[in-house]
């Protein structure tokens, strides 16, 4: 069976793993968010697909879920010395994968290709995907006005209320090279337990129509998140958060969803929706979780 995942951060880059864990590399595409991106420190930074990639390559921190494992922070204590901003915290080891990926897009080379490359000597086999290679920026509505994504997420740690968002530049922005096919080649799409709102939605608006089988892991459990604000954001913007909210989120494209046992009383309602239904552990706290659930989601596309 031909997946190709659709991922953010942390919760995704999770499922990611599990599926790359028991799909062969040609059977597997992950297609992950480029909003988070930004320029720091002079550096071209990429949280999202960092942090896929080091999933999948074992290099994850595995307390934060982002940057390395094993790191040390020598470099950016001494930034903090000298009067630069410390706020995102850069670990040295990460810091070389900003070096090295600012310098060849300087040099002209594209995101998927560098990603290609890094994917290589991180020894990782399965093919990981930019949405685009051309810049989008995930910019968020707030009552302190308009915020840029790490601005709202982590130096003002997702304090703000959120109005809305807004995907600057994603109109112009093509599909990466190869997420177009790996779309096409597809037996089904899953949708990663990412926040819906930040790290799902600017790939949506990128890649535009799917017509594939599409599957969600929910990322809300008992109303709540596993880990960030999707939540937060959809009780601010007014809406319920549960699992039920984020089926409706994805109604237009989706043919099955994937709940947790703590909210099996949503099934039905989710099912109105005229959406097959999976209801199992969602909860990802080792590898083992990560392999279960994935082995889950591909029994449950056999049966759409
Ligand atoms: N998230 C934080 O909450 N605090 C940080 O200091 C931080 C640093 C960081 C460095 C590299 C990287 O790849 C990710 C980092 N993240 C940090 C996560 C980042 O904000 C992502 O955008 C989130 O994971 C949302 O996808």
């Amino acid at each position: 069976m031909k997946i190709t995942a659709l991922a953010g951060g942390v919760g995704g880059a999770k499922l990611a793993h599990g599926l790359a864990h028991i799909l062969a590399p040609e059977d597997l595409t992950i297609i992950v968010n480029t909003g988070d991106d930004f320029e720091h420190l002079g550096m071209y930074i990429c949280p999202d697909l960092d942090t896929v990639c080091y999933t999948l390559g074992g290099l994850a921190n595995p307390e934060t879920g982002w940057g390395r494992v094993g790191e040390s922070w020598n470099t950016i204590s001494n930034v903090e010395k000298l009067g630069g901003p410390a706020w995102f915290r850069l670990g040295d080891q990460d810091i070389a994968t900003h070096l090295e990926r600012t310098r060849r897009l300087k040099e002209g080379q594209s995101l998927s290709q560098i990603t290609k490359d890094f994917c290589k000597a991180w020894g990782i086999q399965h093919t990981v995907l930019p949405m685009s290679d051309s810049p989008v920026r995930t910019m968020v509505d707030s009552d302190e006005g308009e915020l840029a994504f790490q601005e709202y997420f982590v130096h003002r740690q997702c304090v703000p209320k959120v109005k809305g968002f807004r995907f600057d530049g994603v109109e112009a922005a093509e599909p990466a090279v190869g997420v177009k096919e790996a779309i096409d080649q597809a037996d089904a799409v899953v949708i990663c337990p990412s926040n819906p709102w930040v790290s799902i939605d600017p790939i949506l608006q990128v890649i535009k129509k799917i017509d594939k089988p599409v599957l969600a892991v929910s990322p809300i459990i008992g109303g709540k998140t596993v880990k960030g604000p999707a939540a937060k954001m959809y009780e601010e913007l007014g809406i319920e958060p549960s699992a039920l909210a984020v089926a409706r989120h994805y109604r237009t494209i989706l043919t099955g969803f994937v709940l947790d046992n703590a909210d099996s009383v949503m099934e039905n309602e989710i099912k109105n929706l005229n959406v097959k239904t999976l209801i199992t552990d969602t909860l990802m706290n080792h590898l083992t979780d990560r392999t279960r659930l994935a082995k889950d989601v591909l029994h449950f596309i056999g049966s759409l």
